[in-house]
């Protein structure tokens, strides 16, 4: 199953050394035990395609589950910015230019930047990582996500003490997106900073192997697989690292459906509709939903202390 295609997997693939090393230390960086991961999944290396720059290292941290095929994850999306419906992305984000395409990183930082996205992509070896991603609507899919862990993104400028929240703010160009007010354009989404340093908080720069598709958030997304879809802001062209709370688009437009925090969990309802269950792309019968999205192992302790009901 992870050998999605196999004719991508170079013929001669064996570990580098180097990689392994990288990874060893990425683990223990993580806390997460060598042992437990490292050895449970073969690390092969995807052949670089063209759009991005390779080799891309197989995640230790992916889920061995079945990949959504392509032709949903990139027909059956969320991006307003292009319409509501799930197939306007699709039909609509190709009209996004992804390139000149830069992103600044500033706020409570030592070192602002501005990054040129081809900069951004080569800063930290590319890992194909496979994730759930469950949207608030109740339906989930998994996703070959490919990306960069955005601690490595963060390291380079330097968060300064003071900072505790990280805003990411998206495209929001009316000449090629929706002028309807249907959320305060741009999008907005926030992280607490120690949840964008998680090992497991990732900026996707592709998908199955090749670049991202304008419709799913090129060139660059976040990904953050123990919170709603709705935390992946798409089209990323700010990060600011600030003191307070960041306001978010989706809080902004409905406080009491949608908060800050925005962790899965089956025991909080949408106060319209149960999140117990979801039905995975392509299934029939729904599944229950698992605390934090099934990562509760690596991430529950980031929420000690907590009551999740208030701080949904
Ligand atoms: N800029 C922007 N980012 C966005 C959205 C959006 O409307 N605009 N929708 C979010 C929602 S609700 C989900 S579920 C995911 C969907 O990602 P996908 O379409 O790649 O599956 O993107 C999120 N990121
Ligand atoms: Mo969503």
């Amino acid at each position: 199953m992870l050998i999605k295609r196999p004719d991508d997997i170079l013929p001669s693939e064996i570990t580098p050394p180097e990689v392994y090393a990288d990874r060893r230390r990425f683990l223990q960086v993580a806390g997460l035990s060598a042992a437990g991961l490292a050895l449970s999944q073969p690390t092969r290396l995807l052949a670089a395609q063209s759009g991005l720059p390779g080799p891309i290292a197989k995640s230790p941290l992916s889920t061995a589950e079945e990949l959504t095929p392509r032709k949903d994850i990139t027909s059956y999306c969320n991006f307003y910015e292009f319409g509501t419906d799930k197939s306007d992305p699709a039909a609509n984000a190709g009209r996004m230019q992804t390139r000149p395409w830069t992103v600044k990183v500033d706020g409570l930082v030592g070192k602002p930047k501005t990054f040129d996205i081809d900069e951004l992509i080569k800063l930290a070896p590319l890992e194909e990582r496979i994730y759930r991603l469950r949207c608030v609507e109740a339906w989930s899919m998994v996703v070959p996500w490919v990306g960069f862990p955005l601690s490595a993104l963060l390291k380079q400028v330097d968060p300064l003490g003071s900072a505790k929240y990280v805003e990411f703010t998206t495209l929001y160009d009316p000449k090629v997106m929706s002028r309807l007010p249907v959320l305060n354009w741009p999008y907005k989404e926030g992280l607490r900073l120690d949840e964008a340093m998680h090992p497991l908080t990732l900026m996707a720069v592709g998908l199955y192997g090749d670049v991202l598709p304008n419709q799913n958030g090129a060139p660059l997304r976040l990904v953050v697989p123990w919170k709603y879809g709705f935390k992946s802001a798409k089209s990323i062209v700010h990060i600011r690292l600030t003191d307070k709370q960041p306001n978010t688009a989706w809080n902004d437009a409905a406080p009491s459906e949608y908060g800050f925090y925005s962790n899965v969990n089956p025991d909080v309802n949408h106060p319209r509709w149960s999140q117990a269950k979801e039905r995975r792309i392509g299934d029939f019968l729904k599944r229950p939903t698992l605390p934090f999205n099934g990562y509760a192992d690596q991430v529950a302790s980031l929420y000690t202390g907590m009551d999740l009901k208030k701080n949904f």
